[in-house]
């Protein structure tokens, strides 16, 4: 029989990438739907107090007490805004949106002659804690990139038609800046590929295997 996860969330993306990693593994995702006003998301700039405050928050609107349940928080990272949008990702993406955040960092280069280095990295991070009836078990992902220089429409949500990662080597982990590997978006935004190709770099992936290697 399958297990069901039921995830707390509004965004449609996130949960089809939740259930795309889930799936195989004979769960099946399903959206925790509670009231508005139900879920009071604090301060904090911790990814992970907002989203443990959050799943203690869900657990009061399950079907049944022993029904398992998951929170996922993420968010964008820019090096030069010293993390900023970071915990205000959401806030930033509804004002600004992709395109103000581009014109934010017009005044950086691609590549820092100099040292080398990329001046418009970024990373996703993203921070899943499950209620599996019994614990709290909690995963952490990063996917380190950087910002494209225009957008690339077409897949994926958020922030993904401007956030370009970075290749991964052979056992699948990211490689230094400049670096080309086996595995590369070569060069696209992750609006620019499928679900799949994003799910080989993506820090929910990432987060989300590491809270299933903990569940008994
Ligand atoms: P919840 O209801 O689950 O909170 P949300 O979309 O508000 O949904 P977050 O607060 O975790 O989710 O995300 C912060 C912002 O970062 C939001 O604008 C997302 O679209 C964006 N984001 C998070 N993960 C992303 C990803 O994999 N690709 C693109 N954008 C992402």
């Amino acid at each position: 029989m399958e297990a069901t996860v039921w995830f707390l969330t509004s965004n449609p993306g996130k949960l089809e990438e939740a259930q795309l990693h889930f799936g195989p593994l004979g769960y099946t995702i399903e959206q925790l739907v509670v009231p508005e006003g139900a879920i009071v998301e604090p301060q904090s700039d911790s990814l992970q107090d907002i989203a443990i405050s959050k799943l203690e928050q869900a657990k009061a609107h399950l079907p049944s007490s022993d029904a398992m349940v998951m929170v996922e928080d993420s968010g964008l990272f820019i090096n030069a805004l010293d993390g900023f949008p970071g915990v205000y990702s959401s806030y930033v993406h509804e004002t600004i949106g992709c395109q103000g955040l581009l014109r934010l960092l017009t005044h950086l280069e691609s590549e820092d002659p100099v040292q080398h280095k990329n001046l418009r990295a970024a990373s996703y991070h993203a921070v899943a804690a499950l209620w599996d009836g019994k614990s709290m078990l909690v995963g952490l992902g990063e996917c380190p990139g950087s910002l494209a220089s225009e957008i690339h429409e077409g897949h994926g949500f958020g922030y993904d038609p401007v956030f370009v990662p970075l290749d991964l080597d052979d056992f699948g982990q990211p490689l230094p800046a400049g670096e080309l590997g086996p595995t590369s978006t070569h060069g696209m935004a992750f609006g620019g590929v499928e679900i799949d190709v994003k799910h080989r770099f993506s820090h929910r992936r990432r987060a989300l295997e590491q809270l299933l290697e903990q569940l008994p």
